[in-house]
Order: structure tokens, then C-alpha cells, then sequence
């Protein structure tokens, strides 16, 4: 049987990260469809962050991405942040939109390229003293598209120069998230293409070094859950960048696409103790909302995520246990498709009540009005957006 008080407080102490860039307009390659109301600057993209947080109860962090959210005052920002209740959360390098970066970042052949590169990370990490972040995350886009284009080896030993310097920056409460990705935009060989290769270089740098899962960032038909349960053990699961995908980096909300699979995610981080808030897993969302309402798909991705913990809480250990124990294979297994068929819906309605909020999230943020109030009230100027 499980301990429902515990699982009660769980649930209300996970902590659920959103992005600054899924309150802005995003869109394929293709088009962009601008949505009305969307926020102009990144103050404007915490108001709306407080919103999801006022509804939720368990949305009080929000990321940001340099330079899309590059202001004058990053104390101000922090001010800002924290007169709605929210603090700021990882800082996203971004050494993917620049002419100079076509053949690498850090990994570029060229010295006055890399130099660069690394001191973009490097003012990241003087954004962070200010905003008071504890998470700086890296994301390369670095790799070739060409067999012979260069070499591949030298291209790590780069790799590890830059993060080795950005290692030595952070201070003593800071740390640094190394994120993988199969491919794209490099399409032959990326230079941090898996949890492997991320895992070998944050080894290498030290304890403040981790790694961070981005869900849509595999193969298709990747363990995602396995990679988990592996840093985990290592102690080495910086946190996620959760969205789901149907096909490639699909960025939609997180839970949509593959439920179970996101279950069985948060199955091994409930089991190996990633939900203890010393162990420092960060449970951010990385998703653009292209057609649907942003702030609404934000409230309903955290949601999911809570839906899918309450689920891996609900898996009776004992039993898993005993029957893993007794070779029972079909037991073990029903046991966790046990609770993962459990509506826990009410569960957590009750638990929302309990903690001074409306059972529905999405009920509240429609009662609030704020989404009328944006739509009046933020006209004119340049609406801030993925790449602006
Ligand atoms: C790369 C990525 C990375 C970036 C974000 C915008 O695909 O997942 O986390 O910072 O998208
Ligand atoms: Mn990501
Ligand atoms: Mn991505």
C-alpha cells in the first residue's frame, strides 16, 4: 500500500519550471502565427509566468534565454520576478543564432570564433550572480554536415576546453546543465549527440557538472527512462527540458504525445529519489506553443507532469518489489500498469483545495480574465518570440 499523506506532500512540494520563450510567439520554419496579446519584453513574460503559478500553485520558477531575454537591469528582472512570487530560474545559452557560429560555436576550428562562443557563456554566468539563478543551462548546436567536414576528435577536445573554463566561473551554489541532442541543425555528426557523450564530459568537470534530458532530443523509440535511472544512480540527472514529439524535436506539450512514456520517466526518478529536493532535479518544460493558446497549454503542461507524477507515486513499491523479487513478471508488471490506469484527477483536485486553489487550473485561468486583459491591453511594440 502507499502512504498517501507522503504522496499529498509530494505533489504539492514538486517544483514545475516554464520557459520564457512558450509565453512569445514561436512557429516552424515555416510560419509564424503571431497570437494577440502575447508578451512584448521579458517582464511582460513573467507577468504571464505568474498567471500559470497562480493557477497551478507549483510554477514559481521560470527559465530564460540569452540574448532573447536580454535587458538593461537583470536585478530589475529579479525585482520583478520576485513581486509575483516567482524566482528566476536556469539561464539558456544561446550560441546557435549568430552569422559566426555556421560552422561551431565552442567547437569551431576557428580561435577568435570559440573565443567568442565562450565568452557569451561566460556573461551567462554574470547574468546568473544577478538574477540569483542557480542553473545555467548548455545547449550546442555544434556539429558537421559533411563526412571530412572536420575532425571529430579535435572538435571535443575544443568542447572541453570552453566547458572546462565555464566550470571554473560558476560559483560555489551555481552549476552548469550539459543538454544532448541526436541531431539538427548539424545532420551528420553532432558534437553532444547523446547522454553519453554529455555524461563523459560532465564526469571529467566535476560535481557542479550535470546532465540535463531534453524528451525530445532521442531517437525514435529511445529508454528515455532508462538514461534516467542511470544518472540518477550516478547522481549526475541535472533536471529535464520535458516536451513531447511525435516525430524529431517537436516541442509540444509535454504529456500529449506519449503519456505512459512520460509516466514511466517519472516512474524512475520517483523510485531512485530524484523527487528529493537535495538531490536538485530540475523539472523544466523546453516546449513552443505554435497554434494552441500559450499561456492555457503551459497551465495544461504542468498538469500533465503533476498527473504523471501523481501516477509514479501511486506504484506500490512493496508489491513491485515482492514480485520482482519472486521472478514474477506479469504481477510486476501489473503492478505498475496499476497505477498507471488510476485516475489520480481527483487526487490531485483535492490537493489543489487543499493548498488554497481552485481544483482546476484551467477553470481558474479562464475565471481570471487575464487572458481578455492581454489581449486589450498589450498592443503595439515588437511581440517578444522564439529567436526575437
Ligand atoms: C534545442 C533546445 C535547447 C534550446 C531550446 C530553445 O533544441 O532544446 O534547449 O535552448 O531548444
Ligand atoms: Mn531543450
Ligand atoms: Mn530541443
Amino acid at each position: 500500500m502507499t502512504d498517501r499523506s507522503a504522496v499529498r506532500a509530494a505533489l504539492k512540494s514538486q517544483r514545475i519550471e516554464t520557459p520564457s520563450w512558450a509565453y512569445g510567439n514561436s512557429g516552424t520554419r515555416f510560419k509564424v502565427f503571431r497570437q494577440e496579446g502575447v508578451p512584448r519584453d521579458p517582464y511582460e513574460k513573467l507577468d504571464d509566468a505568474a498567471q500559470v503559478h497562480a493557477a497551478t500553485g507549483v510554477a514559481p520558477v521560470v527559465a530564460l534565454h540569452i540574448p532573447w531575454d536580454r535587458v538593461e537591469d537583470y536585478a530589475g528582472l529579479r525585482a520583478h520576478a520576485e513581486e509575483r512570487g516567482l524566482t528566476l530560474g536556469a539561464i539558456n545559452s544561446n550560441v546557435f543564432q549568430d552569422d559566426d557560429y555556421k560552422l561551431g560555436s565552442v567547437t569551431n576550428p576557428d580561435p577568435a570564433v570559440r573565443r567568442k562562443a565562450l565568452g557569451h557563456l561566460l556573461e551567462c554566468v554574470d547574468i546568473m550572480d544577478a538574477t540569483g539563478s542557480r542553473d545555467l543551462k548548455l545547449w550546442f548546436s555544434d556539429g558537421t554536415n559533411y563526412p571530412g567536414q572536420d575532425d571529430i576528435a579535435a572538435r571535443q577536445d575544443r568542447l572541453a576546453e570552453a566547458l572546462a573554463a565555464v566550470y571554473q566561473r560558476l560559483g560555489d551554489d551555481q552549476r552548469m546543465l550539459l543538454e544532448y541532442k541526436l541531431f539538427e541543425p548539424a545532420f551528420y555528426a553532432t558534437d553532444v549527440p547523446d547522454w553519453g557523450t554529455a555524461y563523459a564530459h560532465c564526469l571529467k568537470l566535476g560535481p557542479k557538472a550535470q546532465v540535463v534530458v531534453d524528451t525530445g532530443h532521442h531517437a525514435p523509440g529511445t529508454n528515455i527512462e532508462f538514461i534516467v535511472a542511470f544518472l540518477l544512480r550516478e547522481g549526475k540527472l541535472g533536471g529535464f527540458d520535458f516536451n513531447s514529439r511525435f516525430y524529431a524535436d517537436d516541442d509540444l506539450m509535454v504529456g500529449a504525445a506519449d503519456p505512459f512514456q512520460l509516466f514511466r520517466i517519472l516512474y524512475e526518478v520517483v523510485k531512485n529519489g530524484g523527487l528529493r529536493a537535495e538531490t536538485g532535479v530540475a523539472f523544466m518544460l523546453d516546449q513552443c506553443h505554435n497554434i494552441e493558446a500559450k499561456i492555457p497549454a503551459i497551465i495544461r503542461s504542468v498538469m500533465n507532469v503533476q498527473e504523471a507524477t501523481a501516477k509514479a507515486l501511486l506504484v506500490d513499491a512493496d508489491a513491485l518489489a515482492a514480485a520482482q523479487l519472486a521472478g514474477d513478471v506479469l504481477e510486476a508488471n501489473a503492478v505498475l500498469m496499476d497505477a498507471y490506469n488510476t485516475d489520480v484527477r481527483p487526487l490531485l483536485a483535492s490537493v489543489r483545495e487543499e493548498q488554497g486553489l481552485h481544483p482546476d487550473p484551467m477553470a481558474a485561468y479562464r475565471a481570471s480574465g487575464w487572458q481578455q486583459q492581454i489581449v486589450s491591453g498589450r498592443v503595439g511594440g515588437e511581440q517578444a518570440g522564439w529567436g526575437a
